[in-house]
């Protein structure tokens, strides 16, 4: 029996490894490539944390199995060897452990900083933002500028408005503003691997950049009420002048009143 519990715990890091081994072929089940530079210096993280992970996890299970497999295997007339801990031991395990979260901590600071301050944001996404998006129960609320205009902080007269549909330029980092109408929603873009909380009385500037024109979704990551299942958008990065397209197209029917002009028949 106690062969059979060092073999349990060899037997786990052993499917870790075949895991680990089988993964990259399969994009680590994720559903799509990161898309853009972000999304890829961001897996770069969870890649990184994943592994410092992992190599702990088949470390303590091997050395596990291998301090059991030891004892089932002794004679059984073997004197017990009675230890009252090791100081050098817990300072090890203290101190690595430390250095290691110290180290993601200031390891992760640069894509961070590019990720959430205004200040690091590429040059062209320090600009004006192209929409602000406001989360409310439950869908999700574009403010666009009128053509040519900039968008302002405080909703102006001519602006454009959308709901469920986000349309971008794509191929250039773009800026946008998020806000939260109720309560607490999370802005996810999955294929983007961007995610953050909209924030109630908050105005979060954001900034991704798309490389590939098409369609991404967009979902709503906090539990945010009832209807939080159906927070779902789209995305639609859009190629050279299709942006500007758009609106001038979202202008259109805006501004359109319904009534068609009667044509005037002469007598
Ligand atoms: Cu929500």
């Amino acid at each position: 029996m106690k062969k059979f519990w060092a073999l349990f715990f060899f037997f786990w890091p052993t499917v870790t490894l075949v895991v680990c081994w089988i993964a990259p072929d399969r994009n680590w089940w994720f559903f799509s490539e990161a898309m853009g530079q972000l999304g890829k210096e961001i897996d770069g993280l969870f890649y990184l944390i994943l592994s410092i992970v992992t190599i702990t996890f088949v470390g303590t299970q091997y050395s596990l199995g291998w301090v059991i497999w030891k004892s089932a295997t002794r004679d059984p007339d073997t004197k017990a060897v009675f230890s009252h801990g090791s100081h050098s031991l817990e300072l090890i395990w203290t101190i690595v452990p430390a250095f290691v979260l110290l180290f993601i901590a200031l390891y992760q600071m640069d894509v961070w900083a590019k990720f959430r301050m205004k200040d690091h944001f590429p040059d062209e996404a320090k600009s004006a933002a192209v929409v602000e998006v406001t989360a409310r129960q439950f869908e999700w609320r574009m403010r666009y500028p009128a053509p040519g205009k900039q968008l302002q902080a405080m909703p102006q007269p001519d602006d454009l408005y959308a709901v469920n549909e986000m349309h971008v330029p794509s191929g250039r980092p773009i800026r946008f503003n998020l806000r939260s109408g109720d309560v607490q929603h999370s802005f996810f873009a999955p294929q983007i691997r961007v995610k953050q909380d909209a924030v109630p009385g908050l105005m979060i500037p954001m900034w991704f950049e798309i490389p590939i024109p098409g369609k991404y979704d967009l979902l709503c990551a906090e539990l945010c009420g009832w209807g939080h299942y159906k927070m779902r958008a789209t995305i639609y990065a859009e190629p050279e002048g299709g942006y500007a397209e758009y609106l001038e197209k979202l202008q259109q029917d805006q501004d359109f009143d319904g009534v068609v002009p009667e044509v005037e028949e002469d007598e």
